[in-house]
This record gives structure tokens, C-alpha cells and sequence, in this order.
């Protein structure tokens, strides 16, 4: 068992209070798979809405001070507007997410595409990007592509390489000194047999190659089961490259479950090495960003739920006696080195947060707050007519 002296629990109380989680514009619209789309009351209709729901996520936890933003699904004519108006609700505009996924003209891909016409539109794109960052103020722009192929033959895959280069050297060449470019890496799909982008490796080439603020972003749904995501975090951190986390959880491909609902083990290992490389706060640049979709349950406490289960797998990793651990790793004692992981893992963090929450002015138990605020209530009956946002609007 761990002891919880008064020096760890001051320790890990002091790296808690600095953790900031980002949510996503879009979870807080109305999402489903390919087969449904289900609708849900109170649903945000613009982005003013989405951001007066994540400030509502940030009043509850005291740990989600920032909303990341899609474009197009969030376009306004005023960005600057838009983040006075975040300001006002007590939270900032974070992450600008491009998107070259969704026009009829990217069928055989944005960046990537045979055509040069098209590159040159999904460029000039994320150049719009860049410049939608400097007036929401935000750092990251975060790119993700569809790019790949169906079928053996189809395209070039060292063509296609070359033409993601360009366009990530152009759109890296308008940043802003104080802006990163997060390159954010998947598997597979919506292609199917190549993938552009498809692992860490090729997102860790292509940031080299570009420049020191080329970072590379870790979706936690994006990866092959199995594959051991805690050793990509390790290596990247090691190598300055990690940007940050698109949170959520998988069981089979792109779920976009809760983080930490299905393998909260996992959620515990990755922020284990987020410790050791003293990545909790704000200061070490690593961005913790939920990228989910809250399809059947409601939208909003399942938000906060995700919030407090990235606080809980951090917790449990700041409990970690890191001393006992070094000495058994150095004595070869492996049962002993687990067992001291294991021991933090197994610790009930819940208590300490909630005690955080109370030392901050908040109620230990923000789902219950929120569930009696009268908010769910009130967005149900304001939220009439109009159009509900949703993937794709
Ligand atoms: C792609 O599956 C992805 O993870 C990217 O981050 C997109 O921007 C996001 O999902 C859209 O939900
Ligand atoms: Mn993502």
C-alpha cells in the first residue's frame, strides 16, 4: 500500500491543481456512428453555445479551462468575438483542428491528392487555420488527414509522402513563433489499405523534417490492439516531440469512448511516464485534449466524467514511490518494481480529489453539482429550435 505522508499528497496536490484538460467543441454536439446519428435535448446550435457548455465543464471540475475548436464546424465571422465571449464565460479558445476530410473534392485525399488544385485548396486551408489561431489566440493548430488509399495501386505512396512534405512545410513556414503544428497520426480509415499518416513513426519523420514546433499528438483510439502506447509516449517525450493527447477510449478501432472507461490501466501507465518526464503542468507544453463523442449517454456529465478519470489516472500515477521503484529497477527486483506500480494503481485517489476540489472553492462531486444546477434543465427548455450542431455542421 502506498502511505499517503502529508510531503506526497502536498507533492501530488501541487501537480493537480496545475493540470489543465481541454475539451472538445464537437463532443458537446450531437455525434453517432455511420448507422446514427442520435439526438440528444439541450444540444448546443453554434459555437457560443458549445463554449457556454465547456465553461459549464470547467465551473464543475476547476480543471478544463479551454475548448478546442473544429473548422468549418465552428466557423463564426468573428473569431476575436468569439474568444472575448469564451473569456467572459472564464474560459479560452484552445486547439484550432482543421478539417480537409469532408469536402466532395478530397475523395482521393486533401494534402495528399493526385490533383494539385486540391492540395492547393486543403493548404490553403490550413494556412485559413493559422490564421484563425492568431485572432482566437490559441497555439496549436492540430492536423489530422484522411489521406490514403483503397486499393494496392491506386496512388503513389512515396509521391504521396513527398506532397504531405510541401504542405507541411508551407502551413509550418506561416507559423507564428509562439504557435506549434501537432500532427496527429491514425491507423486506418477512412482509407483502407495505405494510410498517409498511419503511426507515430511516419507523424515523428515528417516533424523532424519540418522543425522543432512540429509536434506529434497521440490520439489514444488510433492505434492497433495491443500496441503498447505508454512506449510511444516514452519515446517522444524523450525525444521533445510529444505535443499532446486526443483522450478517449477504444475497445475495437475509433470508438471515442470516455477516456479511461475501458483500460483505465493504460490511462494510468501513460500519465506514469507523463510524471517521470515532470510533463504534468502546463509548463512541460504537452496539451491534454479529450477527442471524443458522447453518442448514447448525455453529453455534458459525461464530459466531466472524463475529466475526473484523466485526474484520477494522474493521481494515481503522482503516488507512484518513485524512490522504491528506482532501487528495485536498479537491483533487477521485478516483482518488486511491479509491485510498487501496482501499489499506486491500486490507491483510492478519489478522496484526495475530492479534498483538492474543496481546498478550490469547488464541490467535491461535480456530477452530482451539476446534475443539481439547474443547467441540464435550463439548456432543454432554451435550446428549441434552430439547428443542433452535430459531426459534420
Ligand atoms: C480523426 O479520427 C480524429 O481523431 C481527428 O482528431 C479529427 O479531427 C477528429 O477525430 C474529429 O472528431
Ligand atoms: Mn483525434
Amino acid at each position: 500500500m502506498v502511505e499517503l505522508t502529508s510531503e506526497r499528497k502536498a507533492a501530488a496536490a501541487k501537480q493537480l491543481r496545475a493540470q489543465r484538460i481541454e475539451t472538445p467543441s464537437w463532443a458537446y454536439g450531437n455525434s453517432g456512428t455511420r448507422f446514427k446519428v442520435f439526438a440528444q435535448d439541450g444540444v448546443p446550435r453554434d459555437p457560443y453555445e458549445k463554449i457556454d457548455d465547456a465553461a459549464t465543464v470547467h465551473r464543475f471540475t476547476g480543471a478544463a479551462p479551454s475548448v478546442a475548436l473544429h473548422i468549418p464546424w465552428d466557423r463564426v465571422d468573428d473569431y476575436a468575438q468569439l474568444a472575448k465571449y469564451a473569456a467572459d464565460q472564464g474560459i479560452a479558445l484552445g486547439t484550432i483542428n482543421s478539417n480537409v476530410f469532408q469536402d466532395d473534392d478530397y475523395r482521393l485525399g486533401s494534402v495528399c491528392n493526385p490533383d494539385p488544385g486540391v492540395r492547393r485548396k486543403a493548404t490553403d486551408h490550413l494556412l485559413e487555420c493559422v490564421d484563425i489561431m492568431d485572432q482566437t489566440g490559441s497555439r496549436d493548430l492540430k492536423l489530422w488527414f484522411a489521406d490514403g488509399t483503397n486499393y494496392p495501386g491506386q496512388d503513389s505512396i512515396r509521391d504521396r509522402q513527398d506532397r504531405l512534405a510541401e504542405s507541411l512545410a508551407e502551413t509550418y513556414a506561416r507559423l507564428g513563433e509562439d504557435q506549434r503544428m501537432l500532427l496527429e497520426y491514425k491507423l486506418f480509415e477512412p482509407s483502407f489499405y495505405t494510410t498517409d499518416v498511419p503511426d507515430w513513426g511516419t507523424a515523428y519523420a515528417h516533424c523532424l523534417a519540418t522543425g522543432p514546433r512540429a509536434q506529434v499528438v497521440i490520439d489514444t483510439g488510433h492505434h492497433a490492439p495491443g500496441t503498447n502506447i505508454e512506449f510511444i509516449v516514452a519515446f517522444l517525450l524523450r525525444e521533445g516531440r510529444l505535443g499532446g493527447f486526443d483522450f478517449n477510449s477504444r475497445f475495437y478501432a475509433d470508438d471515442d469512448l470516455m477516456v479511461g472507461s475501458a483500460d483505465p490501466f493504460q490511462l494510468f501507465r501513460i500519465m506514469h511516464e507523463i510524471v517521470r518526464a515532470d510533463a504534468v503542468g502546463p509548463q512541460a507544453g504537452i496539451a491534454f485534449m479529450l477527442d471524443q463523442c458522447h453518442n448514447i449517454e448525455p453529453k455534458i456529465p459525461a464530459i466531466i466524467r472524463s475529466v475526473m478519470n484523466v485526474q484520477e489516472a494522474t493521481a494515481k500515477a503522482l503516488l507512484v514511490d518513485v524512490d522504491a521503484l528506482a532501487d528495485a529497477q536498479r537491483n533487477g527486483d521485478v516483482l518488486g518494481a511491479n509491485a510498487v506500480l501496482m501499489d499506486a494503481y491500486n490507491t483510492d485517489v478519489r478522496p484526495l480529489l475530492a479534498e483538492l476540489r474543496a481546498d478550490a472553492g469547488l464541490d467535491p462531486d461535480p456530477i452530482a453539482a451539476y446534475l443539481r444546477s439547474g443547467y441540464p434543465e435550463r439548456i432543454r427548455v432554451e435550446r428549441v429550435g434552430g439547428q443542433q450542431a452535430g459531426w459534420g455542421a
